[in-house]
């Protein structure tokens, strides 16, 4: 009996230290556990005589009881200090004004690629994206670009080496998909691309939105139509196109698409000097050559291309008046773009 005693004291006082519930937790598995004091009492009975190991039993049982009621209760007071502590810790003061929250905008040209692929995929267009290093081969020689042509020139292309350079167009990357993928063709290209450019409306890099359909049949009516639907999409419910002639290597015939003023309606203003139109993009029929040298009979298959500048019709579409505040990225521009 004395011996239980001893334990039950020891058994308290350690309790008492015990300041979080985990050391108390301990302090209990040292009593209680599977090695702890009461089972080495209880796996000491084959050692007390038969007639006495009942009364022996119970006392033992008592004390373990004794032992669980003292632990819960400590336990209960221990967690309560917890909470309380942990309370105080967590206490919001709902009285503080609240930290303000800058919520960001979309950038003026990721917000018009974003509407261009919307509008172009609603046709039909799958989106790729090529590499914006190229070789001379797809940025040039494979869309009809000569070696002579001015366009190859130092001057206007960034050359990594004599072989490599920075793409000045994303067509370079559709010649690539067209080598593999035979027609129906209808995909759009948006892409940044480089030029060695830079005043008021260019800048040395920009980004590019191209699309090109090839199947059979296709003619200059199907690119028109196309076109429309994009400027009344884009600009205004009441606007029109205009195909000017015009010259490039890839396309044959060559066209720049001109949109009727959507801030005059075509009367004339300061936006389109007077004339009514503003020159939006240009386009073209797939030359024969191009089609060629990708492996796809002209006789047999036909496509029109296009290409506009994202700068330019985020320019045209939100009235901004220097290529510069797209990538100066001051927050007083961009926070002008909310929805
Ligand atoms: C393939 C063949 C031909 C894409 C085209 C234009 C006309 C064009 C300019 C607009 C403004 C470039 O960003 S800009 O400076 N682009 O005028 N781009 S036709 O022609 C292609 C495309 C892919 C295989």
């Amino acid at each position: 009996m004395e011996q239980f005693e001893t334990i039950f004291a020891s058994a308290a006082e350690e309790a008492a230290k015990a300041e979080t519930s985990r050391a108390l937790y301990e302090v209990r598995m040292q009593y209680l556990g599977r090695t702890g004091s009461v089972t080495a009492l209880l796996k000491g009975m084959r050692e007390i005589p038969a007639e006495e190991r009942p009364a022996y039993g119970k006392k033992i049982n008592d004390l373990r009881e004794r032992l669980e009621k003292m632990f819960d209760g400590r336990d209960a007071e221990v967690k309560e200090r917890e909470l309380s502590a942990r309370l105080r810790e967590e206490a919001v003061d709902v009285t503080m004004p609240g930290r303000k929250c800058e919520e960001g905008t979309l950038h003026p040209v990721t917000r018009v690629r974003n509407e261009l692929i919307d509008i172009f995929s609603g046709m039909g267009f799958e989106v790729f994206e090529g590499p914006e290093i190229e070789n001379d081969y797809y940025n040039f020689t494979a869309l009809n670009t000569p070696a002579d042509h001015p366009a190859r020139d130092m001057q206007d292309t960034f050359y990594l080496t004599d072989e490599f350079l920075l793409r000045t167009q994303t067509s370079a990357g559709q010649i690539r998909l067209m080598e593999k993928k035979k027609p129906p063709i209808k995909m759009l290209s948006p892409g940044r691309v480089f030029r060695s450019d830079d005043d008021a409306t260019h800048s040395p890099m920009f980004h590019q939105m191209e699309g090109l359909v090839v199947d059979r049949g296709i003619t200059l009516c199907d690119l028109r139509g196309m076109l429309d639907e994009f400027a009344r999409t884009m600009f205004s419910a009441t606007s029109k196109t205009r195909l000017r002639p015009s010259y490039f290597p890839f396309t044959e015939p060559s066209v720049e698409v001109d949109v009727s003023c959507h801030l005059c309606g075509g009367k004339g203003c300061s936006l389109c000097k007077g004339t009514g139109w503003i020159e939006v993009l240009g386009a073209g029929i797939v030359n024969r050559h191009v089609l060629e040298n990708c492996g796809i009979d002209p006789d047999e298959y036909s496509g029109f291309a296009f290409g506009m500048g994202i700068e330019r019709i985020a320019m045209l579409k939100y009235g901004i008046n220097n290529i510069k505040l797209l990538t100066e990225n001051d927050v007083r521009f961009l926070k002008q773009f909310r929805d």
